[in-house]
Order: C-alpha cells, then sequence, then structure tokens
C-alpha cells in the first residue's frame, strides 16, 4: 500500500529522470518496511497512545453506551483480557409493526442483528453459530481487520456450514460506525435481514460529550401482501422500509431533553437503495462518514444527509428545538407501507361505478384515491391478514399518514426519563389552527370559498378509461 502522498513525494525525487512506469516501480524500493495496519491509522488520524495495550472498555466508564430504538446490544464477557461476543444466525418470526410478521434472518432472535459495542484498543473474539438452513459467513463492514477475518466466504474464509460455530478474533484499530452483514449467498441473507451496526468508541474522545447516542440502520423488503416471507429475488419494487427492522408505526421514537448534545448514527445495508434521511426542526453537522472522523471545520452541516447502501454517516445536533420532529427517509415511496404500486391513478377522477365493475374481476379492489390516498389508512378499511397497506397511526392533531421509514424526535423540557413522553403540548400560539373569518377579512380581505377547484379532468368521467 503507497499513500497518495507517498507517491508524489517519491515522484518527485525521481521527476524528470524516469519515465512514471519506471518512477512507480521504484517506489517499492524506496518504502521502509512497514507493520500491518500503520498506513490504516495514519488514515484514521490515530495517535500513537491508540496503539497502546489498553484494558478491554468499559461502559459508563469508558464510554455512553449507544441506544439502538427497537433493538439491543450484544452483550459480551471479558476472558483473558478479550471481549467475547457470540451471534448466532438463524430465522426469526419478526414484527415489522402491529399487523405485519414475517420469517425473516437475523441473529440471537432478533432482526436486525444486535447491535456490537466495544472501544478502540479492545481485543474482540466473536463467534458465529450459524442454525440457518444454508452456508453464511460475517463480514465486519468498515472494521480494520486481517484480510482472513473479513468474512466473505471463499474469498477470506471457508463457508460456516448449518450447525458450525466460527472464531473470528481480532483487535479493534480503529474507531467509529461500522456495520457487520452476511458475506455468503448476499442477495439472500441480507434481503431477508442479516445485519447489524457495529460500534466502536474512542479510546480518547475528543470533541463535546454526547447526551444520547442512537443507532439506525435503514433496510427495505418485499413482503407480497398476505405472505410471511420477504422475497430476496426483489430487484425494485420495495414495499417495507424499515429504521431497526420496524415500519411506522413501528418505529419507537428518540427521546432527548431538551439541551442535549444528540448523536444519531445512520447505517443503509438496504439490498438496493439510498436513503436521504431528514429531520425536522434541527440543523445538524456530520461528524462521520463511513466511521471516519470528519475534523470540525470540515463537518457539513445540514438537515438531510444521503445515505447510500454500504454507507454510514454519523450527525450531532443540539436538541435546543422543543416539539415532536419527524425523521423520515424523504423519498416518498420510502414513507409508505404495502401499497399497490400498479393502481391506476385516479386522482381528480369521479370513479363511479367503478369500484363495482373491477370487483367483479379483483374481489376487495378497492379504487385508490379519487382525492388523494391519505385517508385509507385511517377508514380502517378491511386489509388481507398479515399485511399494512398504508396504515398509519393516530396522532395528537389528526391521523398521521406515514409509514416505512419514518420516526419521531421528541424533545422536552423537565424530562426525568428517556421513556415515550407522549404527544408533544404545544405553547399557546405555537400552533398551526383553522383560520377565523375575522382574521381572513382583516388580513386577506375577504374570505376564500370553501368549493373545491374546479379542473378540466373532472369532466373527463372515466371516458378514457374505456
Ligand atoms: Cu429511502
Amino acid at each position: 500500500m503507497i499513500s497518495r502522498r507517498k507517491f508524489f513525494s517519491n515522484a518527485v525525487v525521481t521527476a524528470g529522470a524516469a519515465a512514471l512506469g519506471a518512477t512507480t516501480r521504484s517506489v517499492p524500493a524506496a518504502e521502509p518496511a512497514r507493520q500491518p495496519f500503520e498506513i490504516s491509522e495514519k488514515v484514521m488520524g490515530n495517535s500513537q497512545a491508540d496503539r497502546q495495550e489498553h484494558p478491554p472498555g468499559e461502559p459508563g466508564k469508558d464510554y455512553t453506551p449507544v441506544i439502538t430504538p427497537n433493538g439491543s446490544t450484544l452483550p459480551y464477557k471479558v476472558v483473558g483480557g478479550v471481549k467475547v461476543f457470540h451471534l448466532i444466525a438463524e430465522e426469526v418470526d419478526h414484527e415489522f409493526a402491529p399487523g405485519l410478521r414475517a420469517y425473516c434472518w437475523g441473529f440471537n432472535g432478533q432482526v436486525h442483528g444486535p447491535t456490537i459495542e466495544a472501544v478502540e484498543g479492545d481485543r474482540v473474539r466473536i463467534y458465529v453459530t450459524n442454525k440457518l438452513p444454508e452456508n453464511t459467513s460475517i463480514h465486519w463492514h468498515g472494521v480494520l481487520v486481517p484480510s482472513g477475518m473479513d468474512g466473505v466466504a471463499g474469498l477470506n474464509q471457508k463457508n460456516i456450514e448449518p450447525g458450525e460455530t466460527y472464531k473470528y478474533e481480532f483487535k479493534l484499530r480503529q474507531h467509529g460506525t461500522c456495520m457487520y452483514h452476511s458475506h455468503s449467498d448476499d442477495m439472500v441473507q441480507i434481503a431477508l435481514g442479516m445485519m447489524g451496526m457495529f460500534i466502536i468508541h474512542p479510546r480518547t474522545p475528543t470533541g463535546p460529550k454526547v447526551d444520547r447516542d442512537f443507532v439506525l440502520m435503514s433496510s427495505e423488503w418485499r413482503i407480497n401482501v398476505g405472505t410471511k416471507r420477504p422475497v430476496p429475488i426483489e430487484m425494485t419494487d420495495f414495499n417495507i422500509l424499515t429504521f431497526n427492522g420496524r415500519s411506522f408505526p413501528g418505529t419507537a421514537p428518540l427521546v432527548a431533553k431538551y439541551g442535549d448534545r444528540v448523536r444519531i448514527r445512520f447505517g443503509n445495508l438496504s439490498p438496493m437503495e439510498h436513503h436521504p434521511i431528514h429531520l425536522h426542526g434541527f440543523y445538524w453537522k456530520i461528524t462521520e462518514m463511513d466511521g471516519l472522523a470528519i475534523p470540525e471545520a470540515a463537518q457539513q452541516p445540514g438537515n438531510t444527509v444521503l445515505v447510500a447502501v454500504g454507507q454510514t454517516r454519523t450527525v450531532e445536533f443540539t436538541a435546543d428545538n422543543p416539539g415532536d420532529w419527524a425523521m423520515h427517509c424523504h423519498m416518498t415511496h420510502h414513507t409508505m407501507n404495502q401499497m399497490g404500486h400498479n393502481a391506476p391513478n385516479l386522482i381528480g377522477v369521479r370513479p363511479g361505478k367503478l369500484d363495482k365493475r373491477v370487483s367483479t374481476l379483483l374481489p376487495g379492489y378497492m379504487a385508490m384515491g379519487e382525492s388523494g390516498m391519505a385517508d385509507m389508512g385511517e377508514m380502517g378499511m378491511p386489509v388481507p391478514a398479515n399485511s399494512i397497506p398504508m396504515v398509519g397511526a393516530p396522532g395528537k392533531h389528526d391521523y398521521i399518514d406515514m409509514g416505512g421509514m419514518f420516526t419521531i424526535v421528541k424533545v422536552r423540557q423537565n424530562l426525568t426519563s428517556y421513556d415515550d413522553p407522549g404527544w408533544y403540548e404545544n405553547p399557546p400560539g405555537t400552533l398551526a389552527t383553522l383560520a377565523s373569518n375575522d382574521e381572513l377579512q382583516r388580513d386577506l380581505g375577504f374570505v376564500p370559498s370553501s368549493e373545491k377547484s374546479e379542473k378540466p379532468m373532472d369532466h373527463m368521467d372515466m371516458k378514457h378509461g374505456g
């Protein structure tokens, strides 16, 4: 491995004397012998002290543990100075949201697997037991490990056969937000949920102390309505979008006290799609990309961060704005549940007797949304068993017609615990309300008509449909 800077400095020394090919060949001879990971540690910005031997890092003393909403942290024990973890790859009857369960593949009875959490300098030994009906192997995504521990079946190791337990062991030589996932029959095993987050805290923290440190892993699934098994061959039309394996309204809120410094570590191991995650009410700074800390002066501000497949992005902000704040993927189809994407577009069309005619061909058919689709969940229309088409949730003010990759950040003053504090009480004068005629007359000079706008399409009356 040759760093770019090193390449150029060598190139300068020999410049003019040799063609480019000769220059590149001369580099190895000029390079002093390097220890494994030396260059990587420079890339990570680690100090000499970070390479010293340390006792295993302890939660509460060496780090503030992360919170995995709807998930958990993998327990460990210390054996001879090594942190020992045990992942069991197995089938899990997983609930995505109330009303939808499916047989997925996960770890230790969970989808996704529990969050692995350790400290830079820790030596970890991770046993992986395969209780699946096919081979597997686990890749530590972003973690700098020896090649033979990298987990790509066939390339780095033998497959873990059903019933076998493999042992991975390495020293953590970095800090940051990483992930883990199956790297055997990837398409099937990732589509079925075999992934989790791998958080490595710094041995010597820098920057402001964080009060709330959340972990959110994005994924997407195809679960045909009324079935109980995700379709692993789906490439394009995903209908269940999740944070930590849950779809709204199954996602737990992220609760913070007013003034808390909040960190959210996003990871995306969706089979196919990237997710622009948007937070209402705050601006954050992106502090890490793929687990690499960004120097403070280079931290990008924003309120939407694109998390591509395979990426992690970490953001931090101060919870200085009390309220209930939506946080969601901003792709609109990623904040809804099992909608049929082949439904005809009836917005603005008067369906008339269409429902009845189509229902003779398709029992249970209901034309979606002459005036939009927002009321489909609220109407409580009967849905097939084990499905959540257009399900949202009752909110404080009205029905919340969101689903999928959507959750709520709840910031409160005077919290006594981080349990769900319920809905936000809006201070007087801070809630959007129905305008009175007096106000309209005063400010607009007239009261707008309550009639719907007449559009040309209203006169089409389904003629085009035959
Ligand atoms: Cu998305």
